[in-house]
């Protein structure tokens, strides 16, 4: 099976910078080397194209960048579908999450019913009514169920690229009301850090697995290292106390390389700015290599 790595440099969908240095952290930690390790082709197709321009704080409806964030997205959109239709596994390094809209926008079409687990802090359920920021990295998964501006939802023409009942949130700690709200109006299935103490991650996985299993025929993986417990990954925008451990979050990829049934993955948020001597983007590396299969013994 061949790996296709993709770049996205992005770092107007929130307001810090340095997010756009991710994907050369998690390069620099060496991805491509630990996936060859593995056994598998591995193709670095470099960086999408991302402008750099200044910071827009109010661009429409309060939101931030829109024009370069539908840009970069749309652009990553059709990279991600060109990878699919070599019948590669797209593996997208972030940037900001805002890029989820682009990689989500390319996956879908190759399904009925794409799944997708959001391993995250936060809901990214906001659209501009309910975004206490403005930042797009905040509504990427309202966006792909098509809640939001229409740029965003319509990227790569065809709009939702989600269904509610087809998503599974874990490691949620932070959200805003408007999120609250939308979960419980539609029933979406959430594992709260709740959830996580009360249940065990083995538990979560499982069920996930199993309710992902019956009603999915692909499952992506959107997974912001700000679900890691900042003890452990420093280097994110907006660390949020009480996260996953590094324990947890290796079982759940492992679990999930054991079932083999991830078929696209993006790693996100990897801010080198404000990281340790790059522990954060060493640590998408060795969660990288879990979900690709790596084991202790
Ligand atoms: C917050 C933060 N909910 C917002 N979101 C983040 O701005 O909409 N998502 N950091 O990863
Ligand atoms: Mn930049
Ligand atoms: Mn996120
Ligand atoms: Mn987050």
């Amino acid at each position: 099976k061949t790996i296709s790595v993709v770049g996205v440099p992005m770092d107007l969908g929130q307001s810090r910078r340095g997010v756009d240095m991710g994907p050369s952290a998690i390069r620099y930690a060496g991805v491509i080397e630990r996936l060859e390790k593995l056994g598998y082709e591995v193709k670095d197709i470099g960086d999408i194209e991302i402008e750099h321009g200044k910071m827009i704080k109010d661009e429409k409806n309060g939101i931030r960048n829109l024009k370069s964030v539908v840009d970069a997205n749309r652009k990553l959109a059709r990279t991600v579908e060109e990878i699919m239709k070599e019948g590669s596994f797209p593996l997208v390094l972030g940037g900001d999450h805002s890029i989820a809209i682009g990689t989500i926008a390319g996956v879908s079409k190759f399904y009925n019913n794409l799944g997708v687990i959001w391993y995250d802090a936060h809901g990214d359920l906001n659209t501009s009514e309910t975004s206490p920021s403005g930042n797009i990295h905040g509504m990427p998964l309202a966006v792909s169920l098509g809640l939001g501006e229409p740029e965003l939802v319509n990227i790569a023409g065809y709009a939702p690229k989600l269904k509610y009942e087809n998503i599974v949130i874990i490691g949620a700690r932070s959200l805003d009301e408007g999120e609250k709200e939308l979960i419980k109006e539609k029933g979406i299935k959430v594992y709260t850090m709740h959830e996580v103490d009360r249940l065990g991650m083995s538990t979560i996985i499982e069920e996930t697995i199993h309710y992902l299993k019956e009603r999915t025929d692909g499952i992506h993986l959107s997974f912001d290292l700000d679900a890691l417990d900042p003890i452990y990954a420093p280097g994110v925008g907006t660390p949020v106390v009480g996260g996953v451990s590094f324990r947890e979050t290796h079982l759940a990829l492992e679990m999930l390389a054991e079932e083999n049934l991830i078929t696209s993955a993006e790693f996100v948020e990897v801010n080198p700015i404000l990281d340790e001597r790059n522990k954060t983007g060493s640590l998408a590396v060795d969660l990288i290599g879990s979900l690709f299969g790596e084991r202790i013994l």
